[in-house]
């Protein structure tokens, strides 16, 4: 029997009283303890019908149990779908149905408005609050502490997270075991991380970074992580002498600073700090290694690769650059219109090929066959230069898209949601520099007839989208810039708008 992400990541722990988990109230979880949670778990899914290869959907709240979840799902061979917190009863219906779940996660208090939807998608519905509370937990508590593990290769889906689409339909990228497995392997050598390791987590268990990148290299390395349920600056300040290693988003590094408490005694012990999901600032660089004397080292990544680069643990890591390729992972950088890759130094579209790289789009052929090249490129959307050095600096992206505080905005979900709306003629969303978010979404409205009741359009985004997604203003202006194709310029929007949020108040 084969289960190549249990195997590596699970097993070596059974019986272990090692720490894995810290709480925020010095709490302490043993990973034989979580791993016992986790059989008990993997009963419930079992007992609920679940056979491998079926979809579990998740939306609750962070917390061990939330953890064990994930870890149940490696065990039975169910495919994990964790969805944002912030997501509203319309954005759920369609991961839910798009997917066919089979059973749905919620939190207690959440159930009575997910209900019906649930139903609708044809899914059962179970709760798990963050206190261990819900039907869930109630169905474990009385289950075995030991499971049958199920057999299942590298190539077998371990995970399907939802990525926005420029056409504004959400994709679900298709992760297998081998994809996680191999890229917790790369970079818990890469970044030297070791049983002692204790790794501030502060990121949300829903993306990526949270979920694979930070769980999957303590997992792989058998460290134990400080796990909070959400970042807040005071929690982080009073964590960090405890551990030795953090993760964040550019903002988690610009609110520390921000604190008058952060200095270098409270980092001294501290071995690395990594950032990622979004462009860190050299200036926030530059002032983090002023302030601590530790040099943050940033990688980069996306949902349906991983982490395809990083800057090096021993060597230069360089401000405003993402380093290298990971071993094993090739990358490319090619011209957008022919694929063919730039002269070096040149700026050009990111192709990633190795075994980080996604099985495809759930689903979606079409979608797949676009962004999949046959030789096994994933073309990322991304734009960047590398170095004489083969240090990768991403300067752009060729895809509309804003990241705000780490979170994805797709421009084209709003605008179609704004250009269905009595008194507007047409809409852009943009991506405008926001000092706390690193970038802001801002609507700029073309009005018709009466012009567009902005109270009424928030309050059906309140309703409807996830409240990170919301632009932070709106604008209505008389009509929206075009080139000579008729396309709209929303780099001049870009250029006009920038300050934006950011401007002195006059
Ligand atoms: C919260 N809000 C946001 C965001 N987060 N609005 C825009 N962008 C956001 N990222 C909303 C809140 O609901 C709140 O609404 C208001 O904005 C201000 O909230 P605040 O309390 O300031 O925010 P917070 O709760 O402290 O959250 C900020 C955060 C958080 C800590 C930066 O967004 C976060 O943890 N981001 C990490 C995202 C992440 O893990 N990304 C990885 C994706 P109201 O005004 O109504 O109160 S994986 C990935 O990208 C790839 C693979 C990779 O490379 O890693
Ligand atoms: P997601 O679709 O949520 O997986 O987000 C992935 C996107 O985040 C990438 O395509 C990049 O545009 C961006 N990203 C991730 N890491 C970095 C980084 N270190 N610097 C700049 N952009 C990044």
């Amino acid at each position: 029997m084969a289960n190549p992400l249990f195997d590596k990541l699970f097993a070596p722990h059974i019986g272990s009283t090692a720490t894995f988990l810290i709480l925020p109230n010095g709490d302490q979880i043993s990973y034989n303890s979580f791993l016992g949670q986790t059989a008990q778990y993997a009963n419930v899914i079992r007992d609920s019908g679940l056979e491998v290869g079926d979809r579990l959907a998740v939306q609750i709240e962070k917390s061990p149990e939330a953890l064990a979840v994930y870890a149940a799902c490696a065990l039975t061979g169910t495919v994990f779908l964790p969805l944002n917190t912030a997501y509203a009863p319309a954005e759920l219906s369609y991961f839910l149905n798009d997917s066919s779940a089979r059973l749905f996660l919620c939190d207690p208090k959440n159930y009575s408005a997910l209900k019906a939807i649930t139903q609708t998608a044809g899914a059962q519905i179970l709760t798990l609050g963050s206190n261990g509370e819900g039907s869930f937990a109630d169905a474990a508590s009385t289950k075995p502490k030991t499971c049958r593990i199920a057999q299942r290769s590298s190539r077998d889906l371990a995970a399907l997270l939802y990525t926005s689409g420029t056409t504004g339909r959400s994709k679900g990228a298709m992760l297998s075991q081998g994809n996680l497995l191999s890229n917790a392997e790369a970079l818990t050598e890469l970044w030297q991380f070791t049983a002692h390791d204790t790794l501030l987590h502060a990121l949300p268990i829903f993306h990526t970074h949270g979920l694979f990148v930070a769980t999957n290299v303590t997992l792989s390395a058998g460290g134990a992580m400080m796990f909070l349920p959400k970042f807040d600056v005071e929690q982080m300040i009073r964590g960090l002498p405890e551990c030795t290693t953090m993760m964040g988003v550019p903002t988690f590094y610009t609110r520390l600073l921000d604190h008058q408490k952060f200095d270098k005694n409270l980092t001294e012990h501290m071995r690395l700090f990594i950032s990622g999901s979004a462009p860190m600032l050299s200036e926030t660089h530059a002032m983090f290694t002023k302030k601590t004397g530790h040099k943050v080292l940033e990688r980069y990544g996306m949902t349906e690769t991983n982490m395809s680069t990083s800057n090096p643990y021993f060597g230069e890591r360089r401000a405003g650059s993402v380093g290298f390729p990971l071993p094993g992972i090739d990358l490319k950088i090619t011209d957008p219109d022919t694929g063919i890759v730039v002269p070096q130094g040149g700026i050009g579209e990111i192709e990633v090929r190795g075994a980080n790289v996604f099985q495809g789009y759930w689903n979606m052929p079409k979608k797949t066959a676009e962004e999949l090249r046959t030789d096994g490129f994933f073309i990322t959307g991304d734009l960047a230069r590398m170095d004489e050095d083969g240090y990768v600096t991403i300067v752009g992206r060729s895809k509309d898209l804003i990241i705000s505080g780490g979170f994805n905005i797709y421009p084209k979900e709003l605008e179609m949601i704004l250009n269905d709306q009595t008194g507007v003629l047409e809409s852009a969303v943009i991506a405008v520099s926001h000092a706390d978010m690193g970038e802001a979404a801002l609507a700029i409205l073309v009005g018709k007839g009466a012009g567009p009741n902005i109270d009424q359009i928030q309050a059906l985004m309140k309703r409807d989208v996830a409240r990170f997604k919301h632009p932070r203003d709106f604008i209505v202006i008389d009509e929206l810039p075009r080139n000579a194709m008729g396309k709209v310029q929303k780099n001049v929007l870009r250029e006009t708008y920038a300050n934006w949020f950011n401007s002195d108040p006059v």
